[in-house]
């Protein structure tokens, strides 16, 4: 399985001999596993360079430790003892908040620091928990698990049964596809069109998908919520709410008509540059096709009303009778892992959200986390409470987040850094150590948080193809010792007490859950059972999570069928897989509502000639390529190599306007900071929309990144104001970022 992104495709990876290496073989060909049962041979081309990012001699076999500024390898041991040299003094004196962890986006690809992760931020026993969540999905999560009971019950298009997809802000045949996992985006959305289907595709910019589309409709950036509420007033204005089935599992549906009521298509024209025509039309079509989805991603969550919109995608999925139901959006049944197959079904706590703030601006905490883009200030602001030491897996924050200059300046200020990651990269060359997993060919895999995102249910697990050197860790070892440092075990202290309580509290759980398989088992018979063979690690836990799921697999099972269980298309399942307080879905809950008049306020201030409303100013938003993954997929030369693709897409009016040529420079500033790059001046964008993707800037003193740093490009987060979020889930605004755009001086 590829651990790249959320598309999951299965690979057929041949070895060769090849005496020099680790257990005596070589990748020597990856391709597409055509008889795996849900991506059928597909893959796109960054599923082969496993292979190129395994062999990348920047790629850190072993630990790093700083000496008078520098690096120099280390042995594990010697590596741990600096970690607990440096970090137990800051948790000594300044106590356990002191330490910040941030988790980036590869942690949730990959099995061992999924499971050995959260334990980790548990033994470190902070609040300052950041990671990449608020800079993507938070604010679905956040919708879902107010409407739903639990972050990840998301539902997901059903693109293969629908005869109406309405995707606004996602651009799958770059991203392959996010929160609804499918492999093969592309051919399952030509295959849509070809049945006579259609897909409307919202976005300020004619992507690829766009492209593909049976309409574009080009809207103005951060509007996404001014639309959907708008589509929502037309049904009710229009008697089109019919939900079906569901209406009896529907809690809020007349609070919600009602705080439409004054979003009329005519009113949201300019706000969203969207004709009400169009806006009017759209809700009628959604209503009248047989099975539609609305869907939701990127483009609409790292924005001013992320949550908001979040929850509009999912009020027009039920209010148009396409909640769970086929062909509409719905619920996956994962095979492990899921809160939604757990516990009394229909009924639970709900999630909790902004039990505390921030210490510096006062930011709401979302489960668990603190917003990322709160970061750099909570180590650059001295006081009480001050970030001196922090731990990051698998992030590249300095990249990633927004004022990313910020957090550059900050990183240094730590008393303490440790990060487990494979590079020296803009964020990890402040480390004091870096503690590198192996690559992906030599971990077990088994996608236990996006598989609970499938478009079908399947569940697929493959083991290393590649063994460890010899003294080398698993990454799930690292984030174990790593724990047991910070327990104050000690830097030699056994991996296996981390691995057997992990394991011993899910078991306790397990025997004790009156509905499951384990139901009044002997926990030692049960550990036992799962220990068999000498299994341990991640591995054991998830044969746990496989036996417990609601299909009672086996990681064995799984073993035996390389190729993947395919456990069927998506089927109905409300109200069982709510986890809501009521058991009902809450189409109104209490803090979204409170929002809207956040939205009212900015539409009554954003019309033509008010004050303030920014006419004529410029506004930045991302993009993605196909052979990029986010920021650190670019040490690879067959992905980086051609034309180059950290461009600033300009209007040819814009480009006009402002004297910029296509192939010179451009100065792009913000209130964050500024950037010089190269312009492309393309129609595909919006006037008035400028594009940069974010990942790039690979030219940063100290990174070790041979064939990124001839690819630099720019960092558009240098630009991304870390002030703006969305309050309700803390996430940042990195779409419709107002900047100014100039010729490049000289
Ligand atoms: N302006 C703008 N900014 C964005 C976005 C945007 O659309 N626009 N998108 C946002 C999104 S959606 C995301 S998810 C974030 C990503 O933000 P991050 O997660 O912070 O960044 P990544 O680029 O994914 O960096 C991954 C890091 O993990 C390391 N790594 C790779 N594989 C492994 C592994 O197996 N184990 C470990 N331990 N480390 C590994 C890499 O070397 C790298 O340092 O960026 C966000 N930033
Ligand atoms: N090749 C590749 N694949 C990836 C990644 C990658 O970096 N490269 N990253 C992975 C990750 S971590 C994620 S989270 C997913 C993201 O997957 P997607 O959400 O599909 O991400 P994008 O391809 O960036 O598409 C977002 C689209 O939103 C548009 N947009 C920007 N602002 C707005 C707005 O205000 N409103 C609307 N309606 N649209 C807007 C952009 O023009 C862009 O086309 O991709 C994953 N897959
Ligand atoms: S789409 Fe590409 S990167 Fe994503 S899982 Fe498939 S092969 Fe890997
Ligand atoms: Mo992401």
């Amino acid at each position: 399985m590829c651990p790249l992104c959320e598309a999951g495709c299965g690979l057929e990876i041949t070895l060769e001999p090849a005496p020099g290496a680790v257990g005596g073989e070589r990748v020597k060909r990856i391709r597409g596993d055509r008889d795996d049962v849900f991506s059928h041979g597909y893959i796109c081309p960054k599923g082969s360079t496993l292979k190129q990012l395994h062999e990348d001699p920047d790629w850190l076999r072993q630990p790093m430790v700083k000496r008078d500024g520098r690096f120099v390898a280390v042995t594990w041991d010697e590596a741990f003892a600096e970690v607990e040299r440096l970090l137990l003094p800051v948790v000594e004196a300044h106590g356990r908040d002191a330490v910040a962890v941030y988790l980036g986006n590869p942690s949730a690809h990959s099995l061992g620091a999924l499971l050995f992760g959260r334990p980790l931020v548990r033994a470190l026993g902070t609040t300052n928990v950041y990671s990449a969540s608020t800079v993507d999905q938070r604010p679905k999560e956040v919708s879902s698990g107010l409407m739903f009971g639990g972050g990840l019950t998301v539902p997901v298009p059903d693109i293969d049964r629908t005869d109406y997809l309405l995707m606004l802000g996602a651009n799958p045949f770059a991203s392959n596809g996010s929160l609804a996992t499918a492999p093969d985006w592309p051919g399952r959305i030509e295959a849509l069109v070809e049945r006579g289907g259609q897909l409307v595709v919202v976005d300020p910019r004619r992507t690829k998908t766009a492209e593909a589309a049976t309409e574009h409709v080009a809207i103005k950036p951060g509007a996404d919520a001014f639309l959907l509420l708008a589509m929502v007033q037309v049904l009710a204005a229009e008697g089109l709410v019919d939900p079906g089935p569901i209406a009896e599992y529907l809690a809020g549906v007349d609070e919600v008509l009602a705080v439409a009521a004054d979003f009329t298509p005519e009113a949201v024209e300019y706000v969203t540059g969207v004709e009400a025509d169009t806006i009017r039309r759209l809700a009628r079509e959604l209503a009248a096709a047989p099975r539609a989805a609305v869907y939701g991603r990127i483009g609409t969550t790292v924005a001013e009303f992320g949550t908001i919109t979040s929850w509009l995608v999912d009020v027009l999925n039920a209010l148009t009778g396409n909640l769970d139901r086929p062909g509409g959006a719905m619920f996956t049944k994962a095979a492990a892992g899921s809160s939604n197959t757990r516990g009394t079904p229909r009924y639970g706590r709900g999630v909790r959200l902004h039990r505390r703030h921030s210490r510096v601006r006062g930011a709401p905490e979302t489960l668990g986390e603190l917003p990322c883009a709160c970061l750099a200030e909570e180590i650059d602001t001295p006081g009480e409470g001050q970030v001196r030491a922090l731990v990051t897996i698998a992030g590249n924050p300095v990249v990633s987040t927004p004022n990313a200059g910020r957090l550059d300046a900050a990183l240094p200020m730590l008393d303490c850094f440790v990060a487990v990651d494979p590079y020296i990269n803009e964020t990890t060359r402040h480390a004091h150590v870096i503690l590198p997993p192996p690559s992906a060919l030599q971990k077990g895999h088994y996608d236990l948080a996006l598989l609970q995102l499938a478009i079908r249910n399947v569940a697929h697990y493959s083991p290393p193809v590649l063994p460890l050197a010899e003294g080398q860790l698993d990454e799930w070892e690292v984030l174990a010792r790593l724990a047991l440092v910070v327990q104050g075990l000690g830097a030699t202290a056994d991996v296996a007490l981390v691995d057997d309580l992990v394991l011993r509290t899910l078991v306790d759980a397990a025997v004790a859950d009156e509905s499951g398989p384990f139901a009044g088992r002997d926990s030692d018979e049960v550990v036992a059972l799962l220990s068999e063979g000498g299994r341990r690690g991640p591995e054991r836990i998830l044969d746990l999570m496989l036996r417990t799921g609601p299909y009672g697999l086996t990681l064995d099972e799984l073993v035996d069928q390389p190729h993947g269980i395919d456990l069927g298309p998506l089927e109905p399942r409300l109200p069982d897989v709510l986890r809501t307080p009521s058991g009902m879905v809450e189409l109104a809950p209490e803090l979204i509502m409170g929002d809207v008049a956040r939205l009212a306020t900015a539409l009554a201030e954003r019309t033509p000639g008010a004050q303030g409303n920014g006419n004529g100013q410029l506004v930045l938003i991302g993009r993605r390529d196909l052979r990029s993954n986010n920021s650190w997929m670019h040490n690879v030369e067959v992905l980086v190599k051609g034309k180059a693709r950290c461009t600033l897409h300009v209007h040819p009016d814009d480009a006009t306007r402002l004297g910029l040529v296509d192939g010179a420079g451009a100065d792009v500033s913000s209130r964050a900071g500024k950037v010089t790059v190269p312009v492309e001046v393309t129609d595909a964008i919006r006037p008035g929309v400028v594009s940069i993707p974010h990942g790039w800037g690979h030219d940063m003193e100290g990174a070790e990144l041979s064939v990124a740093r001839r690819y630099a490009g720019v960092n558009s987060n240098l630009l991304a104001d870390e002030e703006l979020l969305d309050p309700l889930s803390g996430t940042a605004v990195l779409n419709g970022i107002p900047v100014a755009v100039a010729p490049a001086a000289g």
